[in-house]
């Protein structure tokens, strides 16, 4: 591994167990994407099909070869096949994910699940009236089950619209329905996916893509929603919270607890199991003063944000936790998850436990999570952490020193009533500053690491490119990570590097320029912001109408390219770091880059370059603002002024 290999991360906490993997020649993600080049031009063009026994088949990009399958596909179809079943898989990891919450919420309610308690009260009653549930009189057990039961519902409904749609703008609601795209179930739309993109069913690739938005909206508006707001009503609303991040959160003198994946249901109890005082004594028996739990990827922003549990760090590091020689044990439950964990895990003392039955690794311990045995389930696998601690081989112990602060836990409930003042808890604040010009618009940057781009670079280079320009970022997952690490999710970081707009309202308000507002399937608290502020009036009638743009500057995930869909089909101009694998086909290429647009107000635009990309996104801000004819923002005239 050479110097340019360490280089390809831009966070010197990961450099340094880059390095460390390089001397002990411990194998990890970097030296396996250089082995896969080149990789397959073909898939990444999205010409290859193996959907028939007819194919494998591939078009030749260059015009002299086939130019359809056996079957007589075109590269239009085979490039949108390809590309919603890419949304299939993306939008249903997140709605299972929410299936899961909806479960564990009736579990709860039912007193089944007897560790879980339905802590947020106020959002339970505001979620179950959109359900339409009639909450007067009843119990918060009750009005509980009634609202899981009919999100569960939701999954396998067959007609209707789902619910959490009535909460987008009244323009937007009514577009869809003109489009036909409005979801009727979370299920329903994914398994049409795979129906559709079946040999020889729908080979009009607008008609293929235009179901893939379907899906996709009834993931962001419905899986991935009934996921954070059910999360909320089980294990409370996050609220603004300090803490840190980064590899230096591990401790040389405690036994280490790392939790990877994406589901608050086993961690949110880990966090309590981990204080109980058996264990604490059996750690300090062994030698250890405590024990520390750690979140990593979007199983610590879950915790990070309801409790202020440190974060390890983002997708590319989940290894790098490993190579400290200081992990005891890392319990898992789903997606993000590298199969490489268990091979990198041999090379050290460090246990993984695997905790769900969607996932499990040959060869590694499986401990399967029970909602009615949580609390009891979490302190067995803890037990097998501290019992691990005696295995650790100080020497080969080597923790970076590198932690950042940040402040987490913002939603849409809580993000803009700082704006307002403590006790105005209304968008009208935030919406003033955009029309005023002292904010020149809203950004969210999110999704993952890819090796394919310098490990949080993008992400970094971005948002610091936004937040200059006096745009207010939001962040979820990988990508809030790799800037909290970076210290930008501090109120103190807008002096150093927000435009002069941003740094007066944070300065006033005490927030950070880039808050945080959760994991993956958070996204959906930014599609209520987006929400909210056409609601609160003053920026036109829809979220395509909003001075706003979207960003996954380093994406990997399918669920990021479902992810992108249901943003665009909201209607939001978003850009994505490589480009979807699309570019065989110049067709879809341009419906989806181009003219989307005309059809859904939001499109997709790919740009590698972090700061050109952010100026594409400010670009559309501001033509955003001259179509609601605002003024240029504030920090603009004064730049005009000074040239
Ligand atoms: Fe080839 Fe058509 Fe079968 Fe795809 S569906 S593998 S293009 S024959
Ligand atoms: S964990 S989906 S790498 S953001 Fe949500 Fe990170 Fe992307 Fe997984």
């Amino acid at each position: 591994m050479s110097e340019k290999h360490i280089e390809r991360s831009y966070d010197p906490a990961s450099q340094k167990m880059i390095k460390k993997a390089q001397d002990e020649d411990i194998k990890i993600v970097w030296d396996r994407h250089d082995a896969m080049q080149p990789q397959c031009g073909f898939g990444e063009l999205g010409i290859c099909c193996k959907i028939c026994n007819m194919g494998p088949c591939r078009i030749d990009p260059f015009g002299e070869g086939p130019q359809e399958g056996v079957c007589g596909a075109s590269k239009d179809t085979i490039a949108a096949r390809n590309l919603v079943r890419m949304i299939a898989s993306g939008a249903a990891a997140h709605s299972d994910h929410g299936r899961d919450i909806a479960h564990a919420l009736l579990s709860a309610a039912k007193g089944e699940a007897h560790d879980y308690k339905l802590k947020g009260t106020d959002k339970l009653k505001r979620v179950a009236e959109v359900y339409g549930i009639d909450t007067a009189g009843k119990s918060i057990e009750k009005i509980g089950e009634e609202l899981g039961e009919k999100c569960l519902a939701e999954f396998g409904q067959q007609h209707g619209e789902l619910r959490l749609t009535s909460l987008a703008p009244k323009k937007r609601q009514a577009l869809w329905r003109k489009l036909g795209i409005i979801p009727r179930g979370i299920d329903r739309e994914i398994v049409e996916i795979m129906h559709r993109t079946h040999m020889g069913v729908d080979n009009d690739y607008k008609n293929i893509i235009n179901h893939g938005i379907r899906a996709a909206l009834g993931d962001g508006w419905g899986g991935s929603m009934i996921a954070t707001e059910l999360s909320d009503i089980l294990f409370g609303s996050p609220e603004p919270i300090r803490a840190t991040v980064n590899l230096g959160v591990l401790k040389e003198d405690q036994v280490n607890i790392v939790v990877h994946g994406h589901e608050p249901t086993l961690s949110d109890v880990v966090v309590d199991a981990g204080k109980d005082p058996e264990l604490l004594a059996l750690a300090k028996k062994y030698g250890a003063k405590g024990i520390n739990i750690i979140g990593m990827c979007c199983t610590a922003n879950e915790i990070l944000m309801r409790h202020g549990i440190p974060s390890a760090g983002n997708f590319l590091q989940q290894e790098l936790a490993i190579l400290t020689g200081s992990v005891e044990l890392m319990m898992v439950d789903v997606q993000c998850i590298m199969p490489a964990l268990s091979s990198v895990a041999n090379c050290f003392h460090t246990k993984i436990v695997t905790t769900s039955p969607k996932c499990k690794f040959p060869g590694v311990e499986h401990v399967e999570f029970k909602e009615e045995k949580a609390l009891e389930i979490a302190k067995e696998i803890i037990k097998k952490g501290v019992e691990n601690y005696k295995n650790r081989v100080k020497k080969r112990v080597d923790i970076p020193k590198e932690i950042k602060g940040l402040v987490a836990g913002f939603t849409t409930e809580n993000a803009f009533h700082f704006l307002g003042g403590k006790y105005r808890s209304t968008y009208r604040p935030l919406n003033d500053a955009i029309i005023s010009g002292r904010l020149r618009g809203a950004a969210g940057v999110v999704g993952c690491n890819n090796p394919n781009i310098r490990h949080d670079w993008a992400h970094v280079s971005m948002v610091k490119e936004l937040i200059k320009n006096d745009v207010l970022v939001v962040q979820t997952g990988c990508s809030a990570i790799a800037c909290a690490k970076e210290g930008l999710m501090t109120p103190e970081s807008a002096y150093k590097f927000a435009g002069p707009g941003l740094r007066e309202i944070c300065e006033a308000v005490g927030i950070p320029p880039v808050l945080h507002v959760g994991s993956c399937v958070d996204n959906s608290r930014i599609l209520l912001i987006l929400s909210e502020m056409v609601k609160e009036g003053g920026l036109g009638e829809d979220i395509s109408d909003l001075p706003a743009a979207g960003a996954a500057p380093e994406w990997m995930s399918e669920k990021a390219i479902s992810i992108g869909f249901y943003v665009v089909a909201s209607g939001v101009f978003t850009v994505f770091g490589t480009p979807h694998p699309v570019l065989g086909s110049e067709n879809v290429t341009k419906y989806i880059t181009n003219e989307l647009e005309d059809i859904v107000g939001g499109k997709f635009a790919f740009e590698v370059d972090p700061i050109k990309a952010a100026h594409m996104m400010i670009r559309h801000i501001d033509l955003k603002r001259k179509a609601l004819k605002l003024g240029p923002a504030i920090h603009q005239q004064k730049v005009a002024l000074k040239t």
